[in-house]
């Protein structure tokens, strides 16, 4: 791992970020100073691996979406956490499936992957589709058949039938697991001031076949807009994508927040229209086309790694104060 990891709460930061935006709407907003070379930042501690891996490939010449796909392969192959690639958490009928997606800010490409089975590194699969078909999204039997015909390793399902009819037959019940599940989530502003990102997942644990959550929803999981920033999203997958919650991020950078203020403002919107209020268990992190990031979590500390001219390091955020 590159630089020094420490644990920083942002939170005490918050009250002067406030008086810099008092300050700006005083006098006119002036653009930021961008960050002189590639800014990445990913969710969770295991960001780091994802980081690290697309780091390395930029500097080898790589271009984003090689960067994207090289950082996010080494969260999948390590299957961080139990919750990313074919070690991840298997739905309520015993075996995973999985989701991806990659976006590239320039002309606005994505590829997406959903409910993939005997994938290893959904990433590139979802790469596969931007690069190598008309469409922006597969799912299930033909993502995989997809997957195969562009030669992403994979591993033999021929047990799944039989796993599919024991639950079947069982009738068990599909319980999500709030607790056993994280997502990959990789946004990069690179050295050039364009914008790309990914993320995978198993996706929640103990969920229905067929379940698909907020990653591989482009403006859910993940979204890239080459003008603005992008944004990722880890948590539950439910209570992100009935609010297209990384498109909203996204958005308010646009309107003018930073990454940090847009992550924030987005938990506070959604809570104060959900039954659940903030008992959300969302996280964002965001990066803008200045190299500004941010992050936020509606209940939970969260931790999230950035990669800027200072190293990698991992960052953390309180869960956000709520407003009555
Ligand atoms: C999902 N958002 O499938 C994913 C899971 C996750 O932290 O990120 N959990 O709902």
């Amino acid at each position: 791992m590159r630089g020094v990891t420490t644990t920083t709460t942002l939170r005490a930061l918050r009250p002067l970020a406030g008086l810099l935006l008092c300050a700006a709407c005083a006098t006119g907003p002036a653009a930021p100073e961008p960050a002189a070379g590639p800014v990445l930042v990913s969710t969770w501690p295991f960001g780091h691996f994802a980081n690290d891996g697309a780091l390395a490939k930029l500097q080898q010449g790589g271009s984003r979406l090689d960067a994207i796909e090289a950082g996010i392969r080494e969260v999948e192959a390590r299957s961080c956490d139990g919750s990313v690639g074919l070690g991840g958490r298997p739905n309520a009928a015993g075996y995973p499936q999985l989701d991806a997606c990659i976006m590239d800010g320039p002309g606005q490409q994505a590829g997406s992957v959903a409910g993939l089975e005997g994938i290893v590194h959904p990433i590139t699969a979802a790469r596969a589709v931007l690069e190598h078909s008309k469409h922006v999204m597969l799912v299930g039997e033909g993502a995989r058949w997809f997957a195969l015909e562009h030669g992403v390793d994979s591993v033999a399902v021929d047990d799944l039938p039989a796993k599919k009819q024991a639950w079947t037959d069982g009738h068990r019940p599909a319980d999500i697991d709030r607790r056993g599940h994280d997502t990959i989530a990789l946004v990069l502003r690179a050295a050039d001031g364009h914008i790309a990102g990914g993320c995978s997942t198993s996706g929640a644990g103990g969920k229905l076949p067929g379940r698909v959550g907020d990653s591989p929803i482009l403006g859910s999981g993940l979204y890239v807009d080459d003008q603005v920033g992008a944004a990722g999203a880890t948590g539950i997958g439910e209570n992100v994508m009935r609010y297209c919650g990384t498109y909203q991020i996204v958005e308010f950078m646009r309107q003018g927040m930073t990454p940090m203020q847009a992550c924030e403002e987005v938990v506070h919107r959604i809570a104060a229209v959900d039954p659940r209020g903030y008992q959300l268990d969302i996280c964002f992190v965001a990066v803008d086309r200045f190299g500004r990031y941010g992050a936020a979590a509606s209940n939970m500390r969260f931790p999230f790694c950035v990669t800027d001219a200072d190293g990698t390091r991992e960052l953390s955020v309180e869960a956000v104060t709520p407003r009555r």
